[in-house]
């Protein structure tokens, strides 16, 4: 290989899970500190479906950060490989980084999630990071930060505000010293290891889950059917989302197909953006009942089926 040089002695690479219940900030985390979108992020909870590397460089660090579907009471299928997804992170790192929501503070799923990890403790470090700290006094803090280190002997804890990007240096930071010695895992140009199809299929998603409510965004899903590269350095993606019901496929296409146009042009614009080269969008929407169930529409999503 050609980029091998003298440097690479001193090099130090790792992998950090991070892992939360769901809404914690996880994924808006893991874009803050890969500096790019690198993972959906939306005000409703199982935003994040499966595992997502962000790749970091700190210097002679390679930080490889996991980003993972929010732990919970999983029920459906689907559910049930989000969370096992999420565990199977933990598993391969090297390092776990459990991020709490501060403003909702030690509610059930995070003592759940906190039982579980100090059954696997010794395996490796756990950090704790309390997030979204933008939201709350200073003074509730500090007991809630004590509480939590009661019940699990977190080695290193930090109090962050992952979308004000508040306390992420020192986390960066600490991250990068601690990544045990050894060679770099990916390119150090490479930021992601998500390829563009799930990409696309993710921007579309998360407009879903922006753009509507209740119980549609967690029945649809998204698939790239067709990638097309076009002569002139545009590319045309097909997507079709699939949901439940024909009532959610209503609700997606909307009044005179207005919330699927909406949906496809903000898809539009940011891919564009993210891609650096014009994208030419079409969704289809089908429906599709049970799909949630389906071993095939989990394994599009990357999922390895558990159960
Ligand atoms: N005020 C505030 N909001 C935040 C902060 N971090 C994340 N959020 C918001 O919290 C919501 C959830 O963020 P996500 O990053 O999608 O959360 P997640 O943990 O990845 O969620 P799942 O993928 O569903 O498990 C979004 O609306 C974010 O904008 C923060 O530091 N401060
Ligand atoms: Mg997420």
């Amino acid at each position: 290989m050609s980029g091998e040089s003298e440097g690479e002695a001193g090099r130090r690479c790792g992998f950090v899970a991070i892992l939360g219940a769901p809404n914690a900030g996880k994924s808006t985390l893991v874009n803050a500190l890969a500096g790019t979108k690198v993972s959906i992020v939306s005000p409703k909870p199982q935003t994040t479906r499966f595992r997502i590397r962000a790749v970091l460089m700190e210097g002679e660090a390679q930080i490889v950060l996991v980003d993972t579907p929010g732990i919970f009471a999983p029920r459906r299928r689907l559910d049930r490989a989000m969370v096992s997804a999420a565990w199977g992170g933990a598993q391969d790192a090297d390092f776990a980084l459990l991020v709490v929501d501060a403003k909702s503070g030690l509610t059930e799923p995070v003592r759940a999630i906190i039982e579980k990890l100090r059954s696997v403790q010794g395996q490796r470090p756990i950090w704790l990071a309390l997030n979204k700290v933008d939201l709350i006094p200073r003074e509730t803090l500090l007991p809630l930060a004590a509480e939590l280190h009661g019940l699990l002997d977190f080695a290193e804890s930090f109090m962050i505000s992952a979308s004000k990007s508040q306390g992420l240096d020192r986390l960066r930071e600490k991250l990068a010293a601690a990544m045990p010695p050894g060679p770099w895992m990916f390119p150090e140009d490479e930021l992601s290891d998500l390829p563009n199809r799930m990409l696309a299929a993710e921007v579309v998603r998360e407009q879903i889950l922006r753009q509507t409510h209740e119980e549609v965004p967690h029945h649809a899903t998204v698939e790239t059917e067709m990638w097309t590269e076009r002569e002139d350095g545009s590319a045309r993606v097909d997507c079709t989302i699939y949901v439940g019901r024909a009532g959610q496929k209503a609700i997606i296409i909307g009044e005179k197909g207005a919330r699927i146009r909406e949906i496809g042009r903000r898809a539009r614009l940011e891919l564009t953006e993210l891609l650096e080269r014009p994208i030419h969008l079409f969704l289809n929407v089908k429906e599709r009942p049970g799909w949630d169930e389906e071993r095939s529409r989990l394994r599009a999503l990357g999922l390895e089926d558990e159960g």
